[in-house]
């Protein structure tokens, strides 16, 4: 059998793990190629005061061109961090000319009902712009509520997370909202195609931030996905696997800043696959 393979467009954080250093090892342990685009070359994620950024848009041009030029095709094209509205126009003229792919848009820009330094207000409406073109959107609550330009809350009613993913669906017909507070977990809600929005998966609360927990869940997510498995069932080992992740980072101080030790979790992806 052919091997699957998933063009991973996002930055890579040198340290402080998130976005590419996250998706790489976590697809390659899938047994599924990580095709790796870097929309940005940064010391560290942007929490810490005073990364440095190299923004690599010319090159993302001349890669996507280059893949174009020899005909490369992707089981799963899935985006993370885009740096610009130039790179949200560029990734979007690309999709256009690969049918062929699932695409998997992760629309990073914000958390804890926040953009995340170095996006201008407006950026959500490029984001938008991607979303149309996707067959999955997974926002975190943050991001969800700034696309739809939703108030955040930080505990949402049912009736407003069905709010969100009705005007969300517009864009995308299939749409994950991940992070949702409620008293002693975490819950990941989704709605397929035409059916209700529905909590699908939750995982315990730790009333802690672990830095790439979202990068975790959506790179193990699209590599389920890319591999066969069904929509919810993938939402659900996910959410599973990045729970082992956080569990096992739980005592880790450093944590907040460093980020979730997946590496010492990946042998548990042997067993789930
Ligand atoms: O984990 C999302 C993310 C990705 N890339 C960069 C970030 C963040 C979150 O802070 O700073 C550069």
């Amino acid at each position: 059998m052919k091997q699957k393979r998933i063009l991973c467009i996002n930055d890579i954080s040198s340290m402080g793990k998130c976005s590419l250093t996250i998706a790489l090892p976590i697809i390659s342990s899938l047994g599924i190629e990580a095709v790796v685009l870097p929309t940005a070359l940064l010391s560290a994620h942007t929490v810490f005061k005073g990364y440095t950024f190299k923004d690599t848009t010319e090159e993302m041009k001349n890669t996507l061109n280059h893949f174009d030029s020899l005909g490369e095709k992707f089981d799963c094209i899935y985006t993370g961090y885009l740096g610009s509205k130039d790179q949200v126009k560029i990734v979007l003229d690309f999709i256009k000319g690969h049918k062929e792919s699932l695409i998997i848009t992760d629309p990073v820009m914000g958390d804890n009902g926040r953009l995340y330094s170095g996006f201008e207000k407006d950026y959500p409406e490029y984001m938008l712009e991607l979303c149309n073109v996707s067959d999955i959107v997974m926002p975190n609550l943050t991001e969800a509520c700034l696309l739809t330009n939703t108030p955040f809350v930080e505990n949402p009613t049912e009736s407003h997370l069905e709010r969100i993913s009705d005007i969300l669906t517009n864009y995308s017909k299939n749409v994950i909202i991940t992070g949702v507070k409620e008293e002693n977990s975490v819950a990941v809600y989704s709605k397929k195609g035409d059916s209700n929005l529905q909590k699908t998966a939750t995982s315990k609360l730790i009333d802690r931030q672990f830095h790439g927990t979202g990068d975790v869940f959506a790179s193990t997510l699209s590599g389920f996905l890319t591999m066969g498995k069904d929509f919810e069932e993938s939402i659900v080992l996910a959410t599973k696997f990045t729970e082992m992740c956080i569990n096992h980072t739980a005592n880790d101080k450093d944590s907040q800043w460093y980020g979730l030790r997946f590496e010492e979790c990946l042998h548990y992806l042997y067993e789930m696959k």
